[in-house]
């Protein structure tokens, strides 16, 4: 049995690929180019500056900047992204979060977040989870994003336990894949054809059958 559960946060816990999705899209129409949902498909689970240069790449104009425009381009990016997350609330937590999260405390599982976003602390408490995680690593606490397995590896250790008494949940491919190379059960969250690398797949975290595994 496991004996510690840790959760990504956009796409897992709370649906924030919206609003990242707003907030560069204004970008992109500031530039002049359109930026459609499924471009930003290619975004979710990758770092902030990562994510604009895939987004200049789809408005063909990757090379055209400095580093310090570039910066600025994701310091204003980040700043429409937190007004929007500023307004979240309990009500904005996926279906079966808040569910899972309490019956795991319940069970004494150790719970700890494995985010790559620099925004999860705002997240956790404006949605008013901060209070279940023993343990948090988001985008200020990693130097390797996924699908490097520092993430998931920086939360074990923070507890103090071995990688393979771990659950990952995951959303994205890159995360997956960053579970099982750090030796963790790879728990899928959404369509099974997108989560080939996952060893198991549910719809939402509604389906998890929690006694299976805790
Ligand atoms: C999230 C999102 C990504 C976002 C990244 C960085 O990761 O999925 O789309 O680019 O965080 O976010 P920020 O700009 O807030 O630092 P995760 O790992 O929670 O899915
Ligand atoms: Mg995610």
């Amino acid at each position: 049995k496991y004996q510690c559960a840790i959760f990504d946060l956009d796409g897992v816990l709370v649906d924030t690929a919206k609003y990242h999705y707003l907030a560069w899209k204004e970008l992109a129409d500031q530039l002049g180019f359109t930026f459609t949902e499924e471009h930003n498909e290619r975004l979710k689970g990758v770092s902030r500056m990562d994510s604009l240069d895939i987004l200049l790449e789809v408005g063909q104009m990757k090379d055209r900047f400095t580093v310090s425009e570039k910066e600025e381009m994701a310091t204003e990016k980040n700043a429409r992204y937190t007004a929007y997350i500023s307004k979240m609330d309990p009500s904005q937590l996926l279906a079966g979060a808040l569910e899972l999260l309490r019956e795991l405390k319940q069970m004494g599982i150790k719970i700890a977040l494995g985010s790559a976003s620099k925004n999860a602390p705002m997240i956790l408490d404006r949605t008013g989870i901060s209070s279940y995680f023993d343990v948090v690593i988001d985008g200020n606490s990693v130097s390797k994003a996924k699908p490097d397995p520092e993430v998931f590896m920086l939360g074990a250790d923070g507890l103090n336990l071995p990688y393979n008494v771990c659950i990952v949940f995951e959303d994205s491919a890159a995360g997956l894949e960053a579970a099982k190379s750090a030796g963790m059960l790879a728990v899928g969250i959404g369509e099974e054809r997108n989560l080939t690398c996952a060893d198991v797949v549910y719809s939402s975290l509604e389906k998890i059958e929690i006694d299976k595994y805790f």
